[in-house]
This record gives structure tokens, C-alpha cells and sequence, in this order.
């Protein structure tokens, strides 16, 4: 497969290109769903979900958890002399694993692709190193950056927060880790930036001030900002939303906190939301109602597909399989337009057991066929219009009339209470056909069922 490959050596020798096979193929490196080219709608299966693969997970996590060591054993690192040849190494494989299977993106942390060096001048100097050799291969396979970020979370100098942190030292290295990680997104032409805000949060209000925490992420994100929109940076910002898992409170909690949060800071015209769907779940929300939340205030950007355990409340990560939550999820993304920069990050890691070379893409493959076939299904409920039409007759009182006038606010208060009391709206059980106005059935079941076999094929 030399076409897949573009460093000295091969990877993956024993992985082709994966290609579409359809659902009754028992081949498990091969797509049952996801067929790039196909239309769907106005645009191609690949455009819409503009998949990535996220370097941490798939390039650099070991295996190991909290209860025992490392489980897997990467090829990429296997005779490496120094954690600069592993790095170069590793991007050659990474790369050689987007090609096969057919991803056009990818993101990553700058720890991720370079190791940290003995002071911020060498780590960023590894970091460059790297950033000259991805952009070599993004060249080369035409894979793009969907985006880059900083991890201001693993080294223990950050243990008390990055830009939350309560000693100045501290916010001026993460700014300097972040400004480099800028400049390479910049670089390699990166649609977006994120912010994950990994400790920024409390661990104990005993010990914290919120409201200087809280100010100076603010202020921090407004001088990240600044910066990179006078170097050029034409893309998009994220925050994705978390509410807690490192510290026991996060600031990002939820879509609803940061959406306030960015206009608070005047930051809702350069930032959007990157939402998670197992941090939705940590949050205590379903993945669709955080993409709704993002998309109502019309901050909706990017997404980290994966899933969590509803079990356990833990950040597990798993790769997504639910068509019925995916198919909710395509069906908010499509009803806000689609991604522009963004798309679908799959934040998602193999089980520690998983440790065959091949699982790697069967996680991807599985991840990618649950989207695709979420795709198809929103685009049958859209195409189809019964639940849609639905539910913009349920509203139609504020179509004309006085309902217009209330929802352009055109009415005072009185207006409207005279309205109640003389418009003919009728009391309880008099003018109503049933027991009154408002006794209207929100008919959820029969949606349900149509759902359900909008998800089977069978409408
Ligand atoms: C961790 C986050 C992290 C971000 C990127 O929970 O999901 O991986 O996506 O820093
Ligand atoms: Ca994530
Ligand atoms: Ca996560």
C-alpha cells in the first residue's frame, strides 16, 4: 500500500485501505454505512461529516489506568533513541493510519506531537520540528488540521489550574505554551483552535477564589484571542464544555454556562462550542440537548464524537455506536446548517484490552458507520418533514396576528393580559373544544414511533 504510507516504514503492513462494502459485509475492516462519496441531501457523506481522528487517544495513550501499567506495546516507539525519533515516528504512523482509513482530518494537543523540553525555548523548538514535518505530510496526503490546542493539564506545574491558576508564574508558561500552540495551528493551516479548560476549575471552594479564577480565564481567552487574530488566524475558536473530571468543579460546566461565559466576555463573535457527547452525559444532559443548547444560541461549532457509560458517570471515551443517538445528534447539526469548520473529532479511545493493531481501525470503522447511518436517518426525518411539520404547527398561534406581534415584541405586558382576559381565548372549559385552551396533546408517543422506523428504514 505505498500510496498510504509516506514515511520509511509501514505501520499497519497488514491493513489495506478501508473501503466501503455495504451492511452485509462481514468483513470487519471494511465500512457497512459510510460510504464517502454518496449524496445525501445536497452534499457528500465525507463533507458533511468531515471526520478526524484525535492524535492523544489513538497515537499516544498506553493502555495503562489508574490500577495498572501500560498494555500496549506502539511499533512507533519500539527502537526509538531518543523521544524526538519516537515523535517523528509516531507522526509517520499517525499519518499512515489517517490515509487508510480515509479520514480528511485530524487534531492534536503540542505535547502530543512534540515531547516537552527542559525549558519553554526547546519545547517549543520540538514542537516546530514536528509542526514542519506534519505540514510535509498534510501535503502529501492531503489530510487537514481540524484542530490544534494546548494541553495545559498533564504536567504537574499545572496541577492547580493553567489559566485559573493562583500563582502568576504559572498562567505566564501557559500562555507561552499557548501562544506556540497558536502559532502551529496557524501553520499548518488549522480550521480551529480549541480550549479545553483541563484544571480550570476547583478541586475545594475552601482554597479558591472563583470570581479572580473565573476573571482571569476571561481575560486569558480575550489575550489568546487577540493574539491570534493579529497573526492571521482565520478559524474558528472552540470551548468544549465540561463539568468536572479532573477537579471536582470545572468552569466550562455545560453548553449553557459557556455560552453565557463568552458573551460575558465579548468573546461570542470569535468563539464556538466543541461539544462532547460523554461530557453532555457527565453534565447530566443528553449529547442532542447540549448540541441544541449551542445551536439555539447560534454558537454550535464542533463536535468530539464518542460515548460515555451511563453506568458509571466516568469520562470512559468509548467509541460511538448508537445510531439512535447519533441520528438525534445529525439531525441537530443539520438543522443548524451543517458544519462549516467544524466536524466530527472522534475523542475516543480503544479499551486497554483492545490490543491488536487492527482494533484501532475497527473502533474508527464502527464510529464512522454510527455516524454515517445517523446521517442517513436525520436526513429521512428531515426529507420526510412529518416531525418537523409537527412541530412548527405546534406553534403556529405565533405565526400572524397578536402571536407575531408578541414574538417581535410588539406588545406591553397590559396588552397582552387584555388580549388574555377580552381576545376570546375563552376560561376553562367554556370556549375550548375539549376542557380549554392549552389542552392540546403534545403527541410524543406517535413521534417516538416514527423515529423508530425512520431509524429501521421503514417509513
Ligand atoms: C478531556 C477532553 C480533551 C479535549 C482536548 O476530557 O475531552 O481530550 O477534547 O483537550
Ligand atoms: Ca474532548
Ligand atoms: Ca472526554
Amino acid at each position: 500500500m505505498a500510496d498510504c504510507f509516506v514515511g520509511e516504514k509501514e505501520y499497519f503492513p497488514n491493513i489495506e485501505k478501508i473501503k466501503y462494502e455495504g451492511p452485509k459485509s462481514d468483513n470487519p475492516l471494511a465500512f457497512k454505512f459510510y460510504d464517502p462519496d454518496k449524496e445525501v441531501g445536497e452534499k457528500k457523506m465525507k463533507d458533511h461529516l468531515r471526520f478526524a481522528v484525535a492524535y492523544w487517544h489513538s497515537f499516544c495513550a498506553d493502555g495503562s489506568d489508574p490500577f495498572g501499567s501500560a498494555t500496549f506495546a506502539h511499533s512507533w516507539t519500539v527502537g526509538a533513541k531518543t523521544p524526538m525519533e519516537a515523535a517523528q515516528n509516531k507522526m509517520d504512523a499517525a499519518f499512515e493510519f489517517f490515509t487508510k482509513l480515509g479520514v480528511g482530518f485530524y487534531c492534536f494537543h503540542d505535547r502530543d506531537m512534540a515531547p516537552e523540553g527542559d525549558s519553554p525555548a526547546e519545547s517549543e523548538k520540538n514542537l516546530f520540528a514536528l509542526v514542519a514535518k506534519a505540514k510535509k505530510l498534510q501535503e502529501a496526503t492531503g489530510v487537514k488540521l481540524l484542530w490544534g490546542t494546548a494541553n495545559l493539564f498533564s504536567h504537574p506545574r499545572f496541577m492547580n489550574g493553567a489559566a485559573t491558576n493562583p500563582e502568576f508564574g504559572v498562567v505566564a508558561l501557559a500562555a507561552a505554551q499557548v501562544k506556540a500552540a497558536i502559532d502551529a495551528t496557524i501553520e499548518l493551516g488549522g480550521q480551529g483552535y480549541t480550549f479545553w479548560g483541563g484544571r480550570e476549575g476547583y478541586m475545594s471552594l475552601l482554597n479558591t477564589d472563583l470570581k479572580k479564577e473565573k476573571d482571569h480565564l476571561g481575560r486569558f481567552l480575550v489575550m489568546a484571542r487577540d493574539y491570534a487574530r493579529k497573526q492571521g488566524f482565520k478559524g474558528v475558536f472552540y470551548i468544549e464544555p465540561k463539568p468536572m473530571e479532573p477537579t471536582k468543579h470545572q468552569y466550562d460546566h455545560d453548553a449553557e454556562t459557556v455560552i453565557g461565559f463568552l458573551r460575558h466576555h465579548g468573546l461570542d463573535k470569535d468563539f464556538r462550542l466543541n461539544i462532547e457527547a460523554n461530557h453532555a452525559e457527565l453534565a447530566g444532559h443528553d449529547f442532542v440537548h447540549e448540541l441544541e443548547t449551542a445551536a439555539a444560541a447560534g454558537l454550535f461549532g464542533s463536535v468530539d464524537a464518542n460515548r460515555g457509560d451511563p453506568r458509571n458517570g466516568w469520562d470512559t471515551d468509548q467509541f460511538p455506536i448508537s445510531h439512535y443517538e447519533t441520528a438525534m445528534a445529525m439531525h441537530a447539526i443539520l438543522k443548524a446548517g451543517g458544519f462549516t469548520n467544524g466536524g466530527l473529532n472522534f475523542d475516543a479511545k480503544i479499551r486497554r484490552n483492545s490490543v491488536d493493531p487492527s482494533d484501532l481501525f475497527i473502533a474508527h470503522i464502527g464510529g464512522m458507520d454510527a455516524f454515517a447511518a445517523g446521517l442517513e436517518i436525520a436526513d429521512r426525518i428531515i426529507g420526510d418533514g412529518k416531525i418537523n411539520a409537527f412541530v412548527k404547527q405546534r406553534y403556529s398561534t405565533f405565526d400572524t396576528g397578536d402571536g407575531a406581534k408578541f414574538g417581535k415584541g410588539e406588545l406591553t405586558l397590559e396588552q397582552l393580559a387584555k388580549i388574555g382576559t377580552d381576545g376570546g381565548y375563552g376560561e376553562n372549559g367554556k370556549n375550548g373544544k375539549n376542557r380549554g385552551i392549552g389542552i392540546t396533546s403534545g403527541r410524543q408517543e406517535h413521534l417516538e414511533n416514527i423515529l423508530n422506523r425512520y431509524m429501521l428504514g421503514l417509513w
